[in-house]
């Protein structure tokens, strides 16, 4: 069926229903599934205070976005930090709740992403206290509910991130060979440290029993080879993954750190990952620990180098490069760089970009500069629930933006059908990352 006779003005909800309907691989999530444990009460009466999979009402409202928020809300005497996160998370969660939700108008992004989570359970969102909504969570089976919450936030799988340098995660995966093999989720090795700081990386890996120096020599080299390797293979991670700081170069153009990091780039990450066609996703921007105090909150962004992008795609044509950027004025050089190199695959509003306004520009900037051959978004979820809002905001946003595109087509003449519009709905949000993943 085609649409000439389509009304301009229908365009959106046309667009909408059909990205509505089009399930979405989350290309990137901290989400677990339950063999990873989870501390969060629930019917099975099976609970692990170490546990990774996070859900629930006191987990949505301690997210880290809301730490920092809260203390900016909040009246005098202030808590301090150091007070705040000695409390119990439900007492966290209760602070957070008055102050940001009931004392104030919870109009920023993350507040409105609770209590759009909140009406897709089917639950109200003008409760004044936890209490009900916690015992409404307290009901649920983990496994079950995530199922649910996949369902309705229509997202068919879900990508990790398997932090192989933090000890809560790598304990699990030595403990259990089959912690991931769970079909809903695939894994993704995250290696941060081995580029950021490959002396402290290596100390970590002469640990665990690699024959690694802290100079990236060639016989160190190799055994960060066969440790990247042995990860993948016991992972059965579908792509690698780096969180990088906005003065990343390549070439290195810093000191002796930044050396190491290009070398290891160059002779252990880049080879692997070419060797098995997978991707390495590039996330760069991110300034750690800003304001210390904060934690996990504490982080901000910076400009970064998109010609390092761009030097690396031309430099490693045999690799294929997922890059998402923390800075909003990086983004249309983003678009620029990835017109000139197939390798290079954009994608999501990351972070402090997952917010309606920028999420609109960057799209509509996406769209007008590469067609359809990038992938829009990704959840970044921390916590199961958050799907329940972090997709459907996006989806409203991809499809409005979307659906100008076509009204300025159809304006040409050019006849667009219900068909083109479904397939153009299952490349963003699904099968351009496939398509990478297998090329
Ligand atoms: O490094 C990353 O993957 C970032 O997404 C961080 O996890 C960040 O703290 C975050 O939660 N972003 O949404
Ligand atoms: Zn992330």
């Amino acid at each position: 069926m085609s649409y000439e006779a389509l009304a301009l003005t229908d365009w959106p909800v046309v667009v909408a229903e059909v990205l509505n309907r089009q399930r979405i691989w989350d290309v990137h999530t901290h989400l677990y599934p339950p063999t990873f444990g989870t501390p969060v009460a629930n019917r099975t009466g099976r609970t692990d205070p170490a546990g990774l999979m996070l859900w629930g009402i006191d987990e949505l409202v301690t997210y880290h976005y809301l730490v920092a928020e809260v203390f900016r809300a909040a009246p005098a005497p202030q808590v301090s930090y150091a007070e705040f996160f000695r409390w119990p998370k439900s007492r966290q969660a209760d602070h957070i709740w008055r102050y940001l939700f009931v004392e104030n108008t919870p109009i920023s992004e993350a507040c409105r992403g609770v209590l759009t989570t909140l009406q897709r359970l089917g639950l109200d969102p003008n409760e004044k206290t936890l209490d009900g909504y916690r015992a409404f969570f307290a009901r649920q089976d983990p496994d079950e509910y995530i199922d649910r919450v996949m369902d309705l936030a229509g997202v068919s799988s879900i990508t990790m991130t398997n932090a192989v340098f933090d000890d809560a995660e790598r304990g699990r995966w030595l403990a259990d060979k089959d912690v991931g093999r769970d079909p809903r989720f695939k894994a993704v090795l995250r290696i941060d440290p081995l580029l950021r700081n490959f002396p402290a990386a290596a100390g970590r890996l002469a640990e665990w029993g690699y024959a690694v120096q802290t100079a990236a020599t060639p016989p160190t080299l190799a055994e960060v080879r066969r440790f990247l390797g042995e990860w993948l293979d016991r992972q059965q991670a579908i792509y690698v993954a780096a969180s990088l700081p906005p003065e990343f170069r390549y070439p290195a153009t810093g000191q002796a750190l930044e050396q190491a990091g290009q070398t290891v780039l160059e002779q252990a990450v880049l080879p692997v990952c070419a060797a098995r066609k997978m991707p390495l996703a590039l996330m760069i921007g991110a300034r750690l620990r800003t304001e210390p105090a904060l934690r996990e909150a504490g982080d901000t962004s910076g400009l970064a180098d998109v010609q390092t992008v761009a030097n690396l795609c031309r430099a490693f044509p045999a690799n294929k490069f997922l890059v998402t950027m923390l800075a909003r004025e990086n983004q249309h050089e983003l678009c620029v760089v990835a017109r000139k190199f197939r390798n290079l695959m954009p994608f999501g509003c990351w972070w402090f970009l997952n917010s309606p306004s920028l999420i609109d520009e960057i799209t509509r900037m996406r769209l007008e500069m590469l067609g359809t051959s990038f992938i829009p978004q990704h959840s970044d979820a921390r916590i199961l629930d958050q799907l329940l809002y972090k997709w459907p905001h996006s989806r409203r946003l991809i499809a409005d933006a979307l659906a100008d595109m076509y009204v300025r087509l159809a304006q040409t003449g050019r006849r667009i059908t219900r068909a083109e519009v479904e397939r153009d709905a299952a490349l963003l949000l699904a099968g351009n990352f496939q398509a990478f993943l297998e090329r």
